[in-house]
This record gives C-alpha cells, structure tokens and sequence, in this order.
C-alpha cells in the first residue's frame, strides 16, 4: 500500500518552499548566541538542530508533532480490546503529523507485516556470539549486519538517485527495519535468556501486540509495549540516540549504520541504560530491607549514601526538562491503575517524594525530578521481565521509531553533512580575555 508514502511525499514536497525560503532569504538571521559554558558543556542548549517531528518543552515536557502525551494516547486510533494506541498509527502520525484513520492503520500495519521476515544470517551471526554479550551489543550488530539489504545504499550506487527523492529509499529502508525489530529484539531475550526457546511471530497481531506474543509475556503485556515504544519514541533532536543517528544520516550512511549508531549512543547509563540502573538500585535497597517498603527517613539516608559515594540518583535529572517527565507522569497513571500494590512501584513512589527535595537541597542538579527512567523498568518487572540488562532494548526500539521518522525528513528537507567547528583551549582564554 502506498498511502503512508503518498502522504508523506505530498507533506515533503509541500515543506520544502519553507525550508528552501529559509535558508535563502533569511540564513544570517540569529537564533542564538554561544557561550564558553557552553562549548565546554556538551553544547547543552545551543539551539543548531532543527525537527518537526516533536519538541521538548522544559517545562511542559514532550510534545509529538504538537501533541501532549495525553492527547496522543487519547486520539490516535486503539487497538481493538486494548487501551493502547497502535504503534503503526503512531509511526503514520509522526510521519505525516495527520491522525491516520483505522484505514490508514490497517494499512501500514499489513506494510508492517509483509515486511516482518529477518534474514536467517542475523540470527546466526546472534548465536555465534558469546551468551554474555549485552543485549544492546546484540541489537546493534544485528541491525548493522543488514546493511547489505539496504535499497538507499543500492540506488546511491547505481548512481540514479536524484537528491530530491533519497527520502523514498530511505523510507523504504526504514519500514523494513522496523517491520523486523520486534522479532530481532525478541529473538535476542529468548535466545539470551530463555534457553533459545523462540516463539514464532503471530500474522493476526499488530506490531506491539506480536512483541508481547513473541516475548512470552500474556496480557496486558501488549499494552505496556504499545505505550513503551510510543513514550520512547522521540524527544526532539539533541539527545544522545537521536542525535547519533541524525549524525550518521547525514553523511548519507544508509537507515542500517544510522539505526545501529543511534543503539551505540542509548546504551550508556546517563542515556537510555539509566532504566536498568534504576531497576538495579532499587533491588538493592529491596535486598537491604528484606524486601519491605522503607520508612521515608530510611529511603532518604539511602539516596544520601549514594549521593555521598559520587554516584547519581539515577531516574532523576535530565540535560532539558525542568519539570517531572510527562513519560514518568503517563508511565505511574499505568501503575495505579494496574498495579497500585506492587512492592516496587511503593519503592518508586517514596522516591518521587524523598529525592527531589534532597537534589535540591545538595544544590548541583539543574532538575531535581524523575525522568523516564525513573518508571518504566518497574512495569516491566511487574509483568515478569525481570532481566534487566534487556530493558534499553526496549528503549531503542521505540526510539528506532523518532528517529527513522527524522531521517527519512531529514533526506526530504535536503539537510546537509552535520559538522560543527571546534576551538582550542587557547583560543576560548583568548576570548575569555585572560591570555
Ligand atoms: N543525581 C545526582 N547528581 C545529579 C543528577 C542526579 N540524578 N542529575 C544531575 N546531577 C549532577 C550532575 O552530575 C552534575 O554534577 P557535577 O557538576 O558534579 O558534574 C550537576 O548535577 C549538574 O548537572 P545537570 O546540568 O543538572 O545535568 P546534565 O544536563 O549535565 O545531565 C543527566 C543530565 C540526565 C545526564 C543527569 O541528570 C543524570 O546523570 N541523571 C541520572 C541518570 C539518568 O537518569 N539518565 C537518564 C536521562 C533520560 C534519558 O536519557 N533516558
């Protein structure tokens, strides 16, 4: 079907007046100025990228193509006998900025699907590696052993792409990728974690629903993967994966080598590994305690002690927002519907009271509330995904998503090769007036 595609090619093509406009007519206009706290701090928030596809508020949080999270979840088309908003309409929505209708669901769900098979090599080379790798050194190897299917890669080659269409090939390579990454993913857990016993994909599910299937994991389980990869999916351009996999694109590497980046720059802790180190943190608590709730003064000498021994809090902080993640906010409205009693989400709660009251008082973090993270391993620990290397697995998927959905824009826009300049040392005392 070609719905998605003609949509998005007329949306493209009715874009790219503005962008042109832009950088013809008003190029020297400023938007912003560089400081060296700035150049030194990681480039935190000099505005130099541009995206459609969502933006981060400090203070609001996220919005999708001009959506809250709420309204997304509330507007876009359900899964029949779920709660959760199809992926697939998510996908079409972060395309187009159009809420699809169920046709148009249905439609890019069966693209979905015809696209789903992964070739027997990826899961060969999976085996050949060591049981011990981790599960996001597995995801990234598995989506850069693709890069030979790569249809962008082909007809660059054969040299008869013109620069206005790279985008085509580049949403074709992205829908078959992310047809495929529920089963790579899974594939990953079972083979990983339960003994190699693989459970074949479901033709009837949607995206999110055959995951949960091929995962193991019986309802709602398929819900809480709907909402996971729609939550994960984009938080504008700067962050670590997405700007990653912005970087790669830009040099015109094809969606694989991009997909496979953007997974490198989640796995670190103070990105998307910071899910497990949650998990992790408050396992140790739960151990100390025997597996009861602690008082609220024994929940505060221990984020004290972490504290004091160097470590972050992690779960909480974050490089935009000022405000408590709308992620954490949609991801706790889950846990008190479904699972209010659970020991850990108890653990989470009296975090969400002691900790921002003491990052405040210890002064250095900018924003003292709970991310994403601080949220999510939680629910999956809850529905029996207890590994919680695997849980960033998780978070690439769904960002796959925002950013596959960036790259193909990017190619439409004619965004040029990423490359920004450096200074010495030197030269910042220079103007700095102290050399
Ligand atoms: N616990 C303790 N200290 C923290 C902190 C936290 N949760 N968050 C920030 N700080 C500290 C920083 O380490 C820094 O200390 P320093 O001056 O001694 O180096 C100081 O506060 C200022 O940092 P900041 O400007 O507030 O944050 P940042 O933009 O440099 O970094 C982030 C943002 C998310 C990396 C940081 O808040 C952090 O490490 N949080 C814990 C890890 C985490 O939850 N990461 C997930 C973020 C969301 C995601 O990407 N998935």
């Amino acid at each position: 079907s070609q719905v998605l595609k003609n949509k998005l090619k007329e949306k493209i093509e009715g874009w790219r007046p503005r962008t042109a406009r832009l950088t013809k007519e008003f190029g020297n206009v400023k938007i912003d100025e560089v400081t060296i706290g700035q150049v030194i701090g990681g480039a935190r928030d000099i505005k130099c990228l541009v995206t459609d596809i969502s933006y981060l508020d400090p203070f609001e949080g996220i919005r999708f193509r001009g959506l809250t999270i709420p309204e997304v979840l509330e507007k876009l088309p359900k899964v029949p006998g779920g709660e959760m908003p199809y992926v697939e309409g998510f996908f079409f929505f972060l395309l187009t900025g159009d809420i699809p209708s169920m046709k148009d669901v249905e439609e890019v769900a069966e693209e979905f699907k015809k696209r789903q098979d992964v070739p027997q090599y990826v899961f060969d080379m999976l085996k050949a590696l060591p049981k011990d790798s981790h599960p996001m050194a597995m995801l990234s190897a598995a989506i850069v052993s693709m890069q030979r299917e790569s249809i962008f890669f082909k007809e660059y080659e054969e040299g008869k792409l013109h620069k206005n269409d790279y985008w085509d090939p580049t949403y074709e390579d992205s829908l078959n990728l992310l047809a495929k990454l529920p089963r790579i993913a899974s594939f990953i857990y079972r083979w990983k974690y339960k003994n190699g016993d693989i459970i074949p994909s479901d033709p009837k599910l949607d995206w999110g629903g055959n995951f949960a299937h091929m995962m193991g994991i019986p309802k709602p389980y398929d819900d809480v993967s709907r909402m996971y990869f729609i939550l994960h999916s984009d938080h504008e351009s700067g962050n670590v994966s997405a700007h990653t996999g912005h970087l790669i694109a830009s040099a015109l590497s094809d969606i694989y080598y991009s997909i496979s980046g953007m997974v490198n720059g989640l796995a670190g802790p103070l990105h998307g590994l910071a899910n497990q180190e949650v998990l992790k943190w408050i396992q140790e608590i739960y151990e100390k305690k025997g597996g009861n709730v602690p008082t609220e003064e024994e929940m505060k000498q221990f984020v004290w002690d972490t504290l004091k021994s160097g470590q972050v809090i992690p779960g909480f902080g974050h490089a935009v927002l000022r405000k408590t993640d709308p992620r954490y906010t949609a991801q706790r409205e889950f846990c008190l519907k479904h699972l209010p009693d659970d020991p850990l989400f108890k653990y989470v709660d009296l975090l969400y009271k002691v900790v921002p009251p003491i990052l405040l008082e210890q002064g250095k973090a900018k924003n003292p509330w709970p991310n994403v993270d601080a949220q999510s391993g939680v629910i999956q620990w809850y529905y029996g995904l207890r590994e919680y290397d695997f849980y960033t697995v998780l978070f690439a998927v769904g960002r796959a998503l925002g950013v596959c959905a960036n790259i193909i824009w990017d190619r439409g826009l004619g965004y040029p090769i990423e490359r920004p300049k450096s200074v010495t040392t030197d030269m910042l005392e220079e103007a700095a007036g102290i050399k």
